[in-house]
């Protein structure tokens, strides 16, 4: 089965363990071979230069997750991890101090600025640094061009209105300080890569992973001719809903649905998704939690449990959302 995953970061990748493992392979690594394919569409929206080299969250909390190099309990990072050269840095008085460039995670970004630099896009990086990692999942960035997630807020020190990089307001702020508005800046410019559009329209099934709807998700729909590929390949799509009991599990969704007036619920995210049969929906099945219900017109919405507590649960999950999906044929 060709299956196409659109994910985040740290909740996206902790999906793709259970896919994996739902399909019987390997949770962590690579299968020796499977009739099964299994494609992430990242998003690239969290991306960021930091001291110079270009830092790329999810794609390397995906990579790292799925090869067991992730810190599991920062979600983010290596594993064994030391901050030699964040201490250097601060001793310098190098800004910005407040985001954590570990010395395991730098060498992936200088073997990516140094790629990047010589003209190789996104995806030639992320294939050449995967080809160390082996997730066994093909990693895509939705992009190879430039979009970065921007936040409108009120600076907390000044109260002048700023707009700030995704980064200094989730990390900075701990995403704090009201956002008044969220940017993918670049997005209009961009497009999908070929080989994401290839993935999208071969697919048997898609899944949008629990992630965040706004800064995750909803920058790779913000791509023009994304949301036209989901609604036109043969594959049924299926969503799984990140906010369970009215709250997201992790991460700032809360903060962001907000910021787009979408309601913090899995009936309002579900329909925030819309369905195919509509003028831009995306969805044929919606997964919300067991407490949970949602009336989505067009959708058909089942409650199974949707806590990734551990790989068999996240396992389960995925195959409720592949047993939705064969329900649309
Ligand atoms: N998150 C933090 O809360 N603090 C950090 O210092 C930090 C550094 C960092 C470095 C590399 C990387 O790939 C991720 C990092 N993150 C950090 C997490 C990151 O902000 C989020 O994981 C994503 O952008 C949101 O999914």
């Amino acid at each position: 089965m060709k299956v196409v995953v659109l994910v985040g970061g740290v909740g996206g990748a902790r999906f793709l363990l259970g896919v994996k493992a739902a399909l019987g392979l390997p949770a962590i690594g690579e299968a020796e071979s499977s009739e099964h394919e299994i494609t992430a569409v990242v998003n690239v929206g969290d991306d960021v230069w930091m001291h110079g080299l270009r830092v790329c969250p999810d794609l390397d909390t995906c990579m790292y997750t799925l090869a067991d190099g992730i810190d599991t309990a920062k979600g983010w990072g290596r594993v064994d991890e030391t901050w030699s050269v964040k201490e250097e840095l601060a001793a310098y008085g190098a800004e910005p101090t407040w985001f954590g460039l570990g010395d395991r995670d730098i060498a992936t970004h200088l073997v990516r600025s140094r790629m990047l630099r010589a003209g190789y896009s996104l995806s030639a990086v992320t294939e050449a640094l995967c080809d160390r990692w082996r997730p066994g999942v093909r990693l895509l960035p939705v992009t190879d061009d430039r979009v970065e997630t921007h936040v409108a807020i009120d600076d907390p020190d000044t109260g002048e209105s700023r707009a700030v990089h995704f980064q200094e307001w989730w990390v900075r702020y701990r995403s704090e300080p009201e956002a008044h508005a969220i940017v993918p800046v670049g997005a209009d410019e961009a497009k999908p890569t070929p080989e994401v559009l290839d993935a999208i329209a071969q697919a048997d099934v898609v899944l949008l992973a629990p992630s965040n709807p706004v800064v995750s998700i909803g920058t790779l729909l913000a791509v023009p001719g994304f949301r036209t590929a989901l609604r036109e390949t043969k594959a049924a799509v299926v969503g799984l809903s990140p906010i369970i009991g009215g709250k997201p599990l992790r991460g700032m969704a809360d903060a962001c649905l907000s910021a787009i007036g979408v309601e913090t619920s899995a009936e309002a995210v579900g329909r925030h998704y819309g369905a195919r049969g509509d003028a831009e929906g995306i969805l044929d099945g919606w997964l919300v939690h067991s407490d949970d219900t949602a009336d989505v017109p067009g959708v058909k919405v089942r409650s199974v449990p949707l806590l990734m507590s551990d790989v068999d649960a996240t396992a389960a999950m995925a195959r409720a959302a592949f047993d939705l999906a064969s329900e649309k044929a």
